[in-house]
């Protein structure tokens, strides 16, 4: 059965709700972040979450393991065919909710718990503030054409996106979503998918 690698808050939340949006049966292998399991370690020697174990498979790259679940247990609505008008738009959302948002962040949460009093409020935190903040302004023109990032469906992207939006929240930084984002935002969290995944 495949195994996802979970701690609450990480990114394993893309993957659980990626699970639960295609109804596929998973485990979980609970992780605390700063002490890892050695089984966790064999999978990801970087000791980032998530990574999976699907049979022969190992994976730990969130928007690759949401990839792979739409590939090798679709296909599915969350991940358009290359043929589908929307999968462009499709493909840049889910890379950019990553590479383009959550990425930023990860600087920002080290400099905020673990940075001297004094740090802090670096020139690099104020950046990374400044950048994503710039980067979901940026999703607007595209959330006032369509109801979800890929068109009208909901996607593997909105998946990847709505994360990056949950950790800017879990930084303060909600305050700087402009209304249209702020709406998508709690609306794709309405899902029954995203409840299960954020219970877990
Ligand atoms: N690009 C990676 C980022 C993984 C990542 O930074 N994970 C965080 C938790 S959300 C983590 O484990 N950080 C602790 C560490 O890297 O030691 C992905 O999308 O899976």
């Amino acid at each position: 059965m495949l195994k996802i690698f979970h701690a609450s808050g990480s990114r394993s939340l893309r993957v659980i709700w990626m699970a639960e949006e295609m109804g596929l049966d998973y485990e979980l292998a609970p992780e605390a972040i700063g002490r890892s399991s050695p089984e966790f370690i064999a999978v990801n020697p970087a000791r980032a979450l998530p990574a999976i174990i699907d049979g022969d498979v190992a994976m730990s790259e969130s928007v690759a393991i949401v990839q792979y679940l739409a590939a090798r247990y679709g296909p599915t609505p969350l991940a358009p065919a290359a043929e589908d008008p929307t999968y462009p738009a499709y493909l840049q959302y889910l890379v950019y909710g990553e590479g383009s948002l959550s990425a930023f962040l990860n600087p920002l949460v080290g400099t905020r718990f673990l940075a001297p009093d004094d740090q802090k409020d670096n020139f690099t935190a104020g950046l990374c503030r400044t950048l994503f903040s710039r980067r979901v302004k940026a999703l607007t023109g595209r959330l006032s054409e369509s109801s979800h990032l890929a068109g009208e469906a909901f996607t593997a992207a909105d998946i990847s996106v709505v994360y990056a939006l949950n950790m800017g929240a879990s930084l303060g930084f909600a305050e700087d979503y402009p209304a249209p984002i702020a709406d998508y935002w709690a609306r794709v969290k309405t899902r029954p998918a995203y409840q299960a995944a954020i219970a877990k």
